[in-house]
C-alpha cells in the first residue's frame, strides 16, 4: 500500500479513509508481556536513549495488534535534559532542581536535538525501514506541559505550583514557555526530517487552566509551534486533554488534527471545532475492563457516532492502563477494523 493513501494519513488530512484507522495512545508499554521483558534487562532512560531498543519498543504493539499507526517510544521530558534540566524517571519525571525564580528560567537555553537527542532520529530512521507500511508518529510535550513539571518538579494531581508560577512571575513563565515551544518545535522539525509522518503534541495538563490563562500563556506558544511545523508539511495533531471547555480557542489554532479525552463528546466537539479538523479518540481507558460485550457495544456507538462527524482516527480518550487485558486490545482493535467502514455497518 502507498503510505500516503494510508486509512491513518487520509483521515489526518481531512479525508474519509476506506476504513477508521485506530491506535491507541501508550500502546507500546507494561500491559504488554514483550514490553516488560525488555524492561527486565534496562531501565526506561535506556531504552529510550538506544535507538534499536526504543525502535523495537514502537514496533511491539504494531506486530501484535496491526495498528493503524506507530507512536515512537520516548518521552515529552527527553528533548529537556539538552536545555540544561537534570531529569530521573521513578516511574515519572523527576526534576531535580525545579524552576521556581525568574534567575532559574535566564540559565536555561533552547535545545538543539540533532546534538542533544541524536538517539531519537536514529530509532525514527530504523522504524521507518523495518516496518514502511505503518506511519510513524513523532511525538513531544506541549509547553504548557512540560513547563508543569520543570516548576512543579516530578508529577502532580493539579500542579498548583506551576499555576502559581504564572500568576506570580508572568514574565518568566512567558519566557519559559517560549524557550519550551522552541525546543520542541526543534525537536519535532528534527523527527520529521528522521523519517516520521504526522506530528503528536501532548498537552495532558492543559485542562488544569481556565480559558483566559489559557489564552493569555498557551495560545502564543501553541501558535508558534504551529507556524513553524507547518512547514513540514506534515500533518500536526493537538491533545488537550481535559480542555473541552477551552475547545473554541483550540479551533483558532488550526490543527489538523485534534485529540479528545473521553469525557468529551465527538459531536459537540465537531460543533465547536468546525468542518476541517480530524478528532482523535475517545473511548473511555476503562471501558477495556468492561465485559466484552459492552467495550464491543461502546466502541461501535463511537464509531456511529464519528460516522456523522466528520474524520476520524479512533483511540482512547487517554492513554491504556497497565493491567489491560491483551485479549481486551484485540476484540477493540477487531471491532473498529471490521465495523468501522466508510460504508456503515457490517
Ligand atoms: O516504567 C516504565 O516503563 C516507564 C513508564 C513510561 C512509559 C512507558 C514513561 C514514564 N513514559 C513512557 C512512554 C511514553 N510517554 C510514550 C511512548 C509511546 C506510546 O504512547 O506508546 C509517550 C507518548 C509518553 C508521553 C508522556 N509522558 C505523557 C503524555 C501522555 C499522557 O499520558 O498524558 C506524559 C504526561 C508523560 C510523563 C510521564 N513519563 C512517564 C510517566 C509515568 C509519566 C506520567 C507522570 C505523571 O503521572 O505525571
Amino acid at each position: 500500500m502507498n503510505l500516503a493513501n494510508s486509512p491513518f494519513l487520509a483521515a489526518c488530512r481531512g479525508e474519509k479513509p476506506e476504513r477508521t484507522p485506530i491506535w491507541i495512545m501508550r500502546q507500546a508499554g507494561r500491559y504488554l508481556p514483550e514490553y516488560r521483558k525488555l524492561r527486565e534487562k534496562v531501565d526506561f532512560l535506556t531504552l529510550t536513549k538506544t535507538p534499536e531498543l526504543a525502535a523495537e519498543a514502537t514496533m511491539q504493539p504494531i506486530r501484535r495488534f496491526g495498528m493503524d499507526a506507530a507512536i515512537l517510544f520516548s518521552d515529552i521530558m527527553t528533548p529537556l535534559e539538552g536545555m540544561g534540566i537534570e531529569l530521573e524517571f521513578a516511574p515519572g519525571p523527576i526534576i531535580s532542581r525545579p524552576i521556581r525564580r525568574a534567575e532559574d528560567v535566564e540559565k536555561l537555553h533552547v535545545a538543539d536535538p540533532e546534538e542533544s537527542i541524536p538517539f531519537v532520529m536514529e530509532a525514527i530512521r530504523i522504524v521507518r525501514r523495518e516496518i514502511p507500511e505503518t506511519p510513524l508518529i513523532g511525538f513531544a510535550g506541549a509547553p504548557w506541559t512540560l513547563f508543569c513539571y520543570l516548576v512543579q518538579g516530578s508529577g502532580s494531581k493539579n500542579f498548583a505550583r506551576a499555576r502559581a508560577f504564572l500568576m506570580s512571575e508572568e514574565r518568566a513563565a512567558s519566557s519559559l514557555l517560549d524557550i519550551l515551544a522552541r525546543t520542541v518545535a526543534s525537536s519535532l522539525e528534527a523527527q520529521a526530517r528522521a523519517g516520521a509522518q504526522a506530528l503528536m503534541i501532548f498537552d495532558s495538563w492543559a485542562g488544569l487552566l481556565d480559558e483566559g490563562s489559557y489564552r493569555r500563556f498557551c495560545l502564543p506558544a501553541l501558535s508558534l509551534l504551529r507556524s513553524r511545523l507547518q512547514k513540514s508539511g506534515l500533518p500536526l495533531i493537538y491533545f488537550p486533554y481535559g480542555g473541552a471547555h477551552f475547545l473554541a480557542a483550540v479551533a483558532e489554532l488550526g490543527f489538523d488534527v485534534v485529540g479528545l479525552d473521553w469525557r468529551s463528546s465527538l459531536s459537540r466537539a465537531r460543533a465547536v471545532l468546525g468542518p476541517k479538523p480530524a478528532l482523535q479518540g475517545n473511548l473511555d481507558p476503562a471501558a477495556l475492563f468492561a465485559p466484552r460485550k459492552e467495550l464491543i457495544r461502546r466502541a461501535k456507538a463511537l464509531l456511529d457516532e464519528a460516522r456523522d462527524a466528520g474524520p476520524h482516527i479512533f483511540n482512547l480518550g487517554h492513554g491504556i492502563e497497565r493491567d489491560t487485558e491483551i485479549a481486551a486490545v484485540e476484540a477493540l482493535v477487531e471491532t473498529v477494523h471490521s465495523y468501522g467502514t466508510a460504508g456503515g455497518h457490517s
